[in-house]
């Protein structure tokens, strides 16, 4: 049987590759994570090793799980040591070794708090989905949402990113510490300063003078992030085991492409994040956009009408010439007019990089994993592209024909009665057992708010191109793919 990966386990070893490369002892915890899944341990937690690789000690993370006991219990008999894996034209496995502590919230709340609030975390980061923001589609703090409910009620046993946040800077405020720098990292457009709204928002009902203060005492950097990161499988554990000689409960596979871009604030004391390649800029949103816009719609829509063709992975669906040809056009007809300028960054050459990587045979990619909590990447990846068209005077057919395909995609699993993963999935499965491949499917489909703004909703030329779009899919089969593209 196989060593599990371990402190004491690398150190029995005589080879010395597969070793964090640094001593972890003397690290200390300067920053507390929110949601340690697959991309954080591919991406920012990889930065910071760097940054340890370079001597720094004052950079260890703290995880905090917001659900699930999960990670915890996975990493906690390796030491929370992990494997990285990149795959790509070339391979190579690395140990990461910057996770120091893991949290799971819902065991002992006041401990995450009580770190929070601890003089030497200087930064709290957060990977925590579109939906952990708790945003309505207007963009305001959902006080509808259970969880913020739940906080508001309770806001020093919270259960949400957002109510741990507030209540942790709150303590720092109560025993007049400075604040910890708040760094969303996900994929939402302007995510720092929505990441600010939701706190802000929480906060006035808890305490004007408090949100005040963090109005102007807090910093919320934006950020892009980006490097593809698919979950983990069956497959990678095994050819981590092969290459490093030691079992690895939860391995992280990714690309070798990864980008970090981060708001230059002045005066803003970070990690020195950017000397081991994250790019500091007080242009963010350029990249922002960009990337969402391109790399993230692009895989949308190949998630929706790649699985309506009968395709599984983004590498088989980048493959078929027809979506290929696609996403091409959607990309010179739909998306690049919409993009800002970004200094040094051209459109096409992006577009095609993005295209190259989805081709990456080294890694599979599955389109489900993609289409999981679609109702919450859309209105970021798909509607604002629609939206600026249309502000352009112009129609978004091809974009219609994704949110389409979207639609097909709901209605298909609850026809097949397989599980949506999606925090909607009540509402979708409601509407999609209504559904009969007419018309009136695009309707109720539309009467989801936080997917469609009220403005789109009752724009005939929108509503017409998308019921278009809609009917297509459901006249032809996915043999006719060609068809349904290019009819419009
Ligand atoms: C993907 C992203 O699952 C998804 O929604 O589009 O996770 C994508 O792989 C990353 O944003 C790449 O940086």
């Amino acid at each position: 049987m196989q060593n599990i990966l371990s402190e004491q386990n690398i150190a029995l070893t005589a080879d010395d590759v597969y070793h964090c490369g640094y001593d972890r002892e003397p690290v200390n915890i300067g920053i507390v994570h929110f949601g340690p899944g697959a991309f954080h341990r591919a991406h920012q937690a990889v930065y910071t090793n760097e940054l340890l690789l370079n001597g720094e000690t004052d950079w260890g993370i703290c995880e905090v799980s917001i659900n699930s006991p999960s990670v915890r219990d996975a990493l906690l008999p390796q030491d929370n040591l992990y494997t990285l894996a990149i795959l790509d034209h070339s391979k190579s496995y690395q140990i990461i070794g910057a996770i120091k502590e893991i949290l799971v919230a819902p065991e002992d709340p006041a401990l995450v708090i009580e770190r929070l609030c601890q003089p030497q975390i200087k930064v709290v980061t957060l990977t925590i989905t579109e939906k952990g923001y708790c945003l309505t589609a207007q963009g305001g703090l959902d006080f509808a949402n259970a969880g913020i409910v739940h906080d508001l009620e309770n806001p020093t046993q919270p259960q949400t990113a957002i109510g741990f946040l507030v209540a942790g800077l709150l303590a720092r405020y109560n025993k007049g510490m400075a604040p910890f720098v708040a760094i969303s990292c996900d994929n939402v457009s302007d995510n720092g300063t929505r990441l600010k709204t939701a706190v802000i928002e929480f906060a006035r009902t808890l305490d004007g003078n408090f949100a005040q203060w963090l109005t102007n005492e807090v910093k919320f950097p934006c950020t892009m992030v980006d490097s593809i990161t698919p979950a983990t499988n069956e497959m990678i554990c095994a050819s981590v085991a092969q290459q490093t000689g030691f079992k690895d409960n939860w391995p992280i596979q990714r690309e070798q492409f990864s980008q970090w871009v981060i708001e230059d604030i002045p005066g803003v004391e970070l990690p020195p994040w950017s000397t081991v390649g994250a790019i500091l800029t007080t242009n963010v949103s350029g990249y922002e956009l960009t990337k969402l816009r391109v790399l993230n719609c692009l895989h949308s829509t190949l998630a929706f009408i790649g699985s309506f063709t009968g395709l599984e992975t983004v590498e088989q669906a980048i493959a078929n010439p027809i979506l290929k040809t696609f996403v091409e056009s959607l990309l010179s007809e739909e998306i690049f007019p919409t993009l800002p300028t970004v200094d040094g960054l051209d459109k096409v050459s992006y577009g095609n990089s993005i295209i190259k990587r989805f081709q990456n045979p080294a890694i599979c990619h599955l389109l489900a994993q993609i289409a999981c909590d679609s109702s919450q990447k859309i209105p970021y990846r798909i509607i604002a592209i629609i939206e600026d068209n249309l502000a352009m005077g112009k129609n978004s057919t091809k974009l219609c024909l994704s949110l389409a395909a979207w639609m097909r995609f709901v209605t298909d699993k609850v026809s097949t009665k397989q599980l949506i993963i999606d925090p909607l999935a009540e509402q979708l499965t409601t509407i999609a057992k209504l559904c009969n491949g007419s018309d009136a499917d695009v309707e109720r489909f539309l009467a989801l708010e936080h997917v469609f703004p009220q403005h789109l909703r009752e724009n005939n030329n929108f509503v017409d191109t998308l019921t278009q779009a809609y009917s297509l899919f459901n006249q032809y089969g996915a043999a006719d793919i060609s068809l349904i593209l290019t009819t419009m």
